[in-house]
């Protein structure tokens, strides 16, 4: 039963290593130089040496202290694109602080096994009471986590939330007007209870469900039209390459590792709805973005995860097809994301993917296959007869420790989704293993939940498909991206 593949992702960390490893050239000082540096240590008599040298390391702490950069950051929020540090209240206060106003992104997450709706405000993350809630604020929530529209907002007990949700609280000030309310963490304020006693739940994406698909279809690993929906295959140059997953029209998840050095979108097309590589044709569309996550380390392995953006988006409810049963089956859909601090138990039975090879060093399949795995705990996967400590928190083993049934080479970006209250989550995306199917070598995975702000960062930065007019003074119509609207906001606000 052993299956999987990424020729990408083997011959994908071999040839990032071999890229990574590109010569140093040290060149000799040319004589012309040392005559020079000759001349002017001659000029220097020895004992000012010490002092030179303190004057220079004073000169640099100056310049470092002058620039906003500070050594300890510890309860404090540090700028990604400086050293700078900023207090915690100054996040997701409106105020651009950091380069490319960076501190006011990320600041709305959804949470718990419920879909609480958080936002980030005076130094904590807090849930959103239901008290003066409108749809309008949802849709606003939603265009922040970089979803195109937003699907419904719900009102749940407070009692029904995880316990480390219920501690902190704001409500949207109801006393602006709804065409004021643009970012919602501009438009709250901290309470410390909701007088309705309801909190909101907030779902943005019509995801993870199997429309027409009867597990009765196929047997074995073979995968069957719609049964994994939001499974598509990133060809290079026209050839399989990795596995990938649909989480919205326009945004496909997979591994850093099959796009390092390999990132000119161009070179990259993204079959989707089929379940043989062989059919012809496909549907297949073109690339216009590949991100792969900056702290991605080819020799480390952590932070594999990279984001594939189409050239146009996908339209999902355009590739119905009659299944054999006579129903409509949804080949196309988008899988859900997890919710932020929503915890996957050790043992639960997730589901894998992909067109890898069925064994080690074999080619890729021509068919989809899947594998059932168990999600296995980090403690575990870290034991000296396993991966002994190389499995970071922001990974996910799964699989089985006496072997058998693993991902393997050609899976890798691919899928590894569990199903929560009748919804398909992604939870894992295929990183790496020691072999496929190997005993105590279980596939690992990149866990979702940890990238989950990069992931609605890069989406929410990028979100150019939904342009904003704006008249500004009288003056013409000035088309602006989300982000860029919020700069120009943060920017006005000053
Ligand atoms: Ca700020």
């Amino acid at each position: 039963m052993s299956w999987a593949l990424p020729s990408p992702s083997r011959t994908g960390i071999c040839h990032s290593l071999k890229s990574r490893w590109s010569p140093l050239s040290l060149s000799a000082s040319s004589p012309n130089g040392d005559a020079v540096a000759a001349q002017i240590l001659s000029l220097l008599p020895l004992k000012f040496f010490p002092i030179i040298v303190i004057g220079i390391i004073a000169l640099i702490l100056a310049l470092a202290i002058g620039l906003g950069i500070h050594f300890d950051c510890s309860g404090k929020y540090r700028c990604h694109s400086s050293f700078k540090c900023i207090e915690l209240t100054a996040r997701c206060d409106g105020v651009s602080d950091c380069k490319g106003a960076e501190d006011e992104y990320r600041c709305v997450r959804v949470s718990g096994q419920r879909a609480a709706l958080q936002v980030f405000s005076a130094a904590a993350w807090r849930t959103v009471c239901s008290d003066d809630w409108k749809s309008h604020y949802a849709k606003i929530a939603c265009a922040q986590l970089g979803f195109p529209s937003y699907v419904s907002s719900d009102h749940l007990r407070v009692d029904a939330l995880e316990e480390q949700l219920r501690g902190d609280f704001v409500s949207i000030n109801h006393l602006l007007p709804d065409d004021k309310v643009t970012a919602l963490h501009q438009s709250v304020y901290v309470r410390e209870g909701c007088t309705s006693g309801h909190v909101v739940t907030l779902k943005c994406s019509a995801c993870g469900m199997r429309t027409g698909y009867s597990p009765r279809i196929v047997g074995g690993n073979m995968s069957s039209l719609a049964q994994w929906p939001w499974q598509v295959s990133l060809q290079f140059q026209g050839y399989h390459l990795c596995g990938g997953s649909v989480i919205t029209p326009l945004w496909i998840v997979t591994a850093a590792h099959c796009v390092y050095d390999l990132y000119h979108p161009k070179s990259w097309t993204v079959q989707v709805g089929l379940v043989s590589l062989m059919d012809s044709p496909v549907p297949s569309h073109l690339v216009e973005k590949i991100i792969y996550h900056s702290k991605y380390k080819p020799k480390r392995l952590g932070n594999d995860i990279a984001l594939m953006k189409l050239s146009e988006p996908l339209t999902f409810d355009a590739f119905l097809l009659l299944g054999a049963s006579g129903r409509v089956l949804e080949t196309i859909q988008p899988v859900c994301l997890p919710n932020s601090e929503e915890n996957f138990p050790d043992g639960k039975l997730c589901w894998t993917s992909g067109w890898g090879a069925t064994e080690d060093g074999g080619d890729a399949s021509p068919v989809l296959n899947h594998a059932a795995v168990p999600l296995i705990s980090n403690k575990i996967c870290n034991h000296r007869d396993v991966y002994g400590g190389i499995i970071s928190p922001s990974m996910l083993c799964a699989g089985y420790l006496k072997g058998g049934v693993d991902s393997c080479q050609g899976d890798s970006g691919g899928p590894l989704v569990c199903q929560e209250r009748r919804l398909w989550k992604l939870v894992g995306a295929t990183s790496f293993g020691i072999g496929c199917a190997e005993a105590n070598k279980p596939g690992v995975y990149t866990r979702i939940t940890s990238f989950l702000d990069w992931i609605h960062e890069q989406l929410e930065l990028l979100r150019t498909e939904y342009k904003v007019l704006c008249v500004v003074g009288g003056t013409p119509p000035v088309s602006y991206t989300w982000s860029s609207l919020l700069l120009h906001l943060n920017e006005e606000r000053n």
